[in-house]
């Protein structure tokens, strides 16, 4: 026997079914209108970025138009867009993001 330390054998036919969730990027886009402070505080209070992190990811997405904020499970992925949205709207902006399978 191999397993020695509880007794049991381990069988090789059992697969142990571990699905690794499907990850989606939480992407950020570009607009005209919402305050280069206003991206960057999102991104430290959503997405746990460090100051100068968030700085890089806001010019990232003013010049290029898009950039990823992180890359969650989905449901975790979705209450992110949310609270983007509902912050953004309710400061006046139009701040939009989405998600995209990673
Ligand atoms: N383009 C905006 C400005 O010039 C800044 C900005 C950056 C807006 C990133 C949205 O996701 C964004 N004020």
């Amino acid at each position: 026997m191999a397993d020695t330390s509880s007794g049991t054998k381990t069988r090789s036919k059992e697969r142990v079914k571990t699905k690794k969730p499907k990850m989606y990027r939480v992407v950020l886009l570009n607009d005209d209108y919402t305050t280069m402070d206003f991206v960057v505080s999102i991104l430290e209070s959503i997405f746990q970025k460090s100051p100068a992190e968030a700085v890089q990811i806001m010019l990232k997405v003013h010049t290029s138009g898009r950039g990823v904020c992180g890359v969650y499970p989905r449901e975790i992925a979705e209450a992110k867009v949310e609270l983007v949205h509902s912050r953004a709207r309710a400061a006046g902006y139009p701040l939009a993001c989405q998600i995209e399978e990673a």
